[in-house]
């Protein structure tokens, strides 16, 4: 009776404990749920992009990770967060250097901000020889020494896109008078095959058959919409080390908008880079067809190459409107995997996909027009 009595005694005074003891495990089990709950928002949401009304929002994250490693497969909501740029001050090319040279050298008065003209004359043909009047009239008296031993390829991606190659080129080829860039050419790259646009195919079957022939020592790979708008963004390779320029900066879509950088992962638009470098990244994808996602596989080949990019402080471009191309379904399961096909998807297996039809010398521009491989 007694032992019972104590026993009994003793149950009830453990019950409190183990009362106590369940709050705690209850407690610590809803505060770890909520930290899960937090980390789960933080990173597969809040850090990913959505697709509304066929325009894509990009959620800015807070906490940018720096200096991190590319993760293989990459986690497509974590793409944004990569840093492509290189760190600190390093990430910004700062051409003044180059810009009081060729004032003091070549007395060429470089003023920045350019008004763009997007209305070319009727008789702006640029299959015609009579454009050659035009180069006349843009031509500046003197030449600079100081791009002497530079040749730039300016390489444009095209399809059916005439009134916006039409209005680059108005203002593009004055803009490298302005800076006296003479050791230049315009390659116009022209998908002829039928069906959706590759404007890796594009670039890299152009860089391979110009490093063939006209063996560039700097190369700009240029969307035909863009148009820059700031004569201190030098078109070349004389301020870089090896990283590559990414120039399209600042973006603006109509005049009366105000510039937007779109995300600091970003590459794509306007990009200069030695072709050495080109090659260690064995160029671009060929895999994807229509808009999107080829320029972002490009910076994930920097990531992974340890490449960083550079941007330019006067990186001031004017978008041209156009017609919306079709978005490639695939293209975030294509970047899923990209780190992992880089070095056998790009140059080095163009030449099985792609060759070049035919090339047309032009006054103003090379054009090149290029159909795909049929594959058995
Ligand atoms: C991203 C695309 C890029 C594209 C960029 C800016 O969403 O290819 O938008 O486009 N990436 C993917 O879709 C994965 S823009 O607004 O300039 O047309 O370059």
């Amino acid at each position: 009776m007694t032992i019972q009595r104590y026993r009994s005694c003793h149950c009830s005074r453990k019950t409190p404990n183990s009362k106590r003891r369940t709050l705690w495990f209850s407690l610590i089990f809803f505060v770890l749920l909520l930290l899960s709950i937090i980390y789960y928002f933080q990173t597969s949401i809040y850090q990913s992009f959505q697709e509304v009304n066929d325009s894509i929002i990009y959620k800015k994250p807070w906490n940018l990770l720096y200096k991190q490693k590319i993760l293989v497969p990459v986690s497509i909501n974590r793409l944004y967060d990569y840093r492509v740029v290189c760190d600190g001050q390093s990430g910004i090319l700062n051409q003044t250097e180059l810009v009081n040279r060729l004032s003091k050298v070549c007395k060429i008065n470089l003023k920045g901000s350019l008004n763009i003209n997007l209305n070319p004359p009727n008789d702006f043909q640029l299959r015609s020889s009579l454009t050659s009047k035009y180069i006349d009239l843009w031509r500046a008296s003197n030449s600079c020494s100081i791009f002497e031993n530079e040749t730039l390829a300016i390489i444009i991606s095209y399809r059916d896109r005439e009134k916006n190659l039409k209005n680059l080129l108005y203002n593009l080829i004055p803009f490298l008078e302005r800076q006296r860039i003479r050791n230049y050419k315009i390659f116009i790259i022209e998908q002829q095959a039928a069906g959706p646009f590759n404007k890796g195919r594009l670039y890299n079957i152009a860089f391979n058959h110009l490093m063939r022939t006209y063996k560039p020592t700097c190369v700009t790979f240029h969307d035909v919409d863009l148009i820059p708008e700031n004569d201190q963004n030098l078109y070349s390779c004389l301020s870089l080390t090896h990283h590559p320029l990414h120039m399209s900066t600042n973006i603006h879509f109509d005049k009366k908008s105000l510039y937007t950088t779109l995300y600091s992962f970003l590459v794509g638009g306007v990009l200069t880079m030695q072709p050495e470098t080109f090659i260690r990244l064995n160029g671009y994808s060929n895999r994807y067809f229509n808009w999107g996602g080829e320029d972002d596989d490009m910076g994930l080949r920097f990531l992974s190459k340890d490449i960083c990019v550079q941007r330019p402080t006067t990186g001031y471009y004017y978008a041209t409107f156009h017609s919306i191309q079709t978005r490639n379904p695939n293209r975030f399961k294509l970047l899923f995997d990209a780190t992992l096909r880089q070095d056998s998807d790009g140059l080095n297996n163009i030449d099985r996909l792609a060759s070049i039809k035919n090339q047309y010398e032009y006054p103003l521009v090379t054009w090149i027009t290029v159909e795909w491989i049929e594959q058995d």
